[in-house]
């Protein structure tokens, strides 16, 4: 072993460009993420680690940490890239890995020394021992079957600008095979659940760290009905509050929704994509009934969740009409928090593979693909106006009178105020951005 090298290494969560080609930079992320407090926690104990999250810290260029980890959300691909290659300059070693890295990693490998692909639980003790003996691989790869985690460390990200909140993930992975979906392109349908007293135990952590709530980041939790009966069951206990999200289905079982009321969850977040089916059907989503959503959104509120949506524009039977039907649906049914994103054909995608030859995709630069920029034509829409009209969904729904109507003039506000206040705080500060032509999607 090389008895030179100290035990050190700066995590970087690198940011994203907006449209105008700018680097997403904040006073404060609200929403942090999970990966770098636990690959932290993973190293062990005897690993000194730093962590920068660059949409709310400048890079530290000139650190003499010589090791630096580098992480991939999405586009934030780019700027991973960049941040590589100015480090390799320095001399240093990268090392890389998460969705993208592992999405396209014969691509990102010329930019930096190893990387680690799919999830570190098999192989990130291995390859910093190979860092630590001058061994790096230029791959690790190691399909896990069982999920077991340490407490993430963190207290390496409680003195940063953050929400009021700690992520935990219960699981990862989805049973579902969504055609657009990174998830399922990595887990292919696989669950992957923690042991209920695992999870537990890191709840009890953030809690023992002052927060109040957590936010489950598990992309669907509904994913194993009788394990989530059991943890909700377990986090009531803790009185705290939480957020996670999850398929819209939930609203049609009124003994697991209930469950997860009184266990403390107060916003859900639904991928419920499009109000038309024929959309769902070409994206493998087809057992999700758009017919049925506004009856699912209703029974919800009423058990007492905020709903927030997730939904795309630019499928291919997308028409000007069906865009200001959704603006309608959306305002209608009172939606607490709606995003939106134009449908991006992420490399490694069953949809990418399936557009990325067509004669109708306007952008073949997988490096400037965007969630708010459109890369293709459809058979009603140009590119250039579905992008008009995302911008115009976008303002509608965002308008101070639409605001107004779905969380202050409610029924719910009476109930739980300063709850509501939150949301219309939520919704201001969306509005702020999408009137700076920023799409909400970093919060
Ligand atoms: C929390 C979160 C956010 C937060 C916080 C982001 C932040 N900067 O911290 C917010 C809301 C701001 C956000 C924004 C975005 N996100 Co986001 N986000 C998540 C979410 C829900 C959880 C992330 C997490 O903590 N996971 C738990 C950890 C433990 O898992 P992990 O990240 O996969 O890490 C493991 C491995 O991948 C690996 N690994 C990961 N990174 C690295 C780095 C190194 C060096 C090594 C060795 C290993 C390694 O080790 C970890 C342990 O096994 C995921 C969904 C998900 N299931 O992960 C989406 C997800 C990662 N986000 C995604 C995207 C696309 C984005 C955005 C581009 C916007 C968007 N939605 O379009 C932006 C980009 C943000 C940025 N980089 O600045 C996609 C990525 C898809 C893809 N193909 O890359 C995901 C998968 C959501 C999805 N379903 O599509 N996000």
């Amino acid at each position: 072993m090389n008895a030179q090298k100290k035990k050190r290494m700066l995590l970087i969560q690198p940011t994203i460009y907006d449209q105008y080609n700018k680097l997403v930079k904040k006073n404060m992320l609200y929403f942090i993420g999970l990966t770098m407090p636990l690959l932290a926690a993973e190293c062990g104990d005897d690993w000194d680690v730093e962590i920068c999250i660059e949409t709310i810290e400048d890079i530290p260029w000139d650190t003499d940490i010589d090791l630096i980890g580098i992480g991939s959300m999405g586009h934030s691909i780019i700027r991973g890239i960049e941040i590589a290659k100015e480090f390799k300059k320095r001399g240093k070693t990268v090392v890389m890995g998460g969705y993208m890295a592992s999405l396209v990693s014969d691509e990102v490998k010329q930019y930096c020394d190893a990387i680690l692909v799919g999830d570190a639980e098999g192989y990130w003790k291995d390859m910093l021992n190979d860092y630590l003996n001058d061994e790096l691989k230029p791959f690790y790869t190691k399909k896990i079957d069982t999920l077991s985690t340490p407490i993430p460390r963190y207290e390496l990200v409680t003195k940063k600008k953050i929400g009021d909140f700690l992520p935990v993930q219960a699981g990862r992975g989805c049973p579902n095979s969504c055609a657009f979906c990174s998830i399922a392109c990595l887990y292919k349908g696989k669950y992957l659940r923690r042991e209920i007293p695992e999870v537990v135990r890191d709840i009890k952590k953030v809690k023992e760290l002052g927060f109040k709530k957590f936010l489950l980041i598990d992309d669907n939790i509904l994913s194993d009905r009788k394990y989530m009966m059991d943890l909700c069951a377990e986090i009531k206990k803790l009185k705290m509050e939480w957020y996670s999200q999850c398929s819209i289905h939930l609203a049609n079982d009124d003994e697991l929704l209930k469950c997860v009321v009184d266990s403390g969850c107060t916003t859900l977040s639904f991928g419920i994509e499009t109000i038309t089916k024929s959309n769902l059907q070409k994206l493998n989503k087809d057992w999700e009934d758009p017919g049925e959503y506004s009856r699912l959104i209703q029974k919800l509120r009423n058990a007492g969740i905020d709903v927030a949506t997730e939904m795309m524009l630019g499928l291919e039977d997308d028409t000007v009409e069906s865009i200001k039907e959704t603006a309608k649906f959306i305002i209608d049914n009172k939606v607490e928090a709606p995003k939106f994103y134009i449908l991006c054909p992420v490399p490694g995608t069953p949809y990418y593979e399936e557009v990325k030859d067509s004669p109708d995709l306007v952008n073949h630069d997988i490096y400037t693909y965007s969630p708010n920029k459109a890369t293709k034509n459809t058979p009603n829409l140009s590119a250039e106006e579905i992008d008009k009209l995302y911008w115009e969904l976008y303002n509608e729904v965002y308008s101070i009178k639409n605001i107004f109507k779905r969380v202050i003039f409610t029924k719910k506000f009476l109930k739980h105020p300063a709850r509501e206040l939150f949301v219309f705080g939520v919704n201001l500060f969306y509005r702020y951005h999408i009137k700076h032509g920023i799409a909400p999607i970093i919060i």
